[in-house]
């Protein structure tokens, strides 16, 4: 009985080996059309965004931190995009597509206060 099992053990093994060489033939083939999707974090800290400018690709996130004690935005400049009214430690995250509108945004409470996303 034990060795009965034993046997389909070992004849099942080549086709799990197989799947795996696939499954990992597959995943270098889609590394190589895109670089993996990446999280960039932007401090909102002393009226400012930090870093100002993000060079994000298609798959990327930006995540907007508020580490300032007053409240913020961020706030596509055509508005295509907000985060709304952000308190103090809120966080906002927006996914980068195809159809993101990138480019510059603001916070609409400071608006000198300014970041650029803009595509790698
Ligand atoms: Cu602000």
């Amino acid at each position: 009985m034990v060795e009965g099992t034993r046997k389909r053990t070992k004849t099942l093994r080549p086709a799990l080996w197989t799947g795996l060489g696939a499954m990992m033939a597959g995943g270098i083939i889609s590394l190589a059309t895109s670089a993996a999707a990446e999280t960039h974090v932007v401090e909102m800290r002393g009226f400012e965004f930090f870093p100002a400018e993000v060079k994000a690709e298609i798959g990327d996130t930006i995540v907007w931190v508020n580490k300032d004690v007053v409240p913020h935005t961020a706030t596509a400049g055509d508005g295509a995009w907000d985060s709304g009214l952000m308190e103090a430690g809120d966080e906002f995250s927006l996914a980068i597509e195809a159809d993101t509108s990138v480019g510059d945004y603001l916070c609409t409470f400071h608006p000198n206060m300014v970041g650029v996303i803009s595509l790698d």
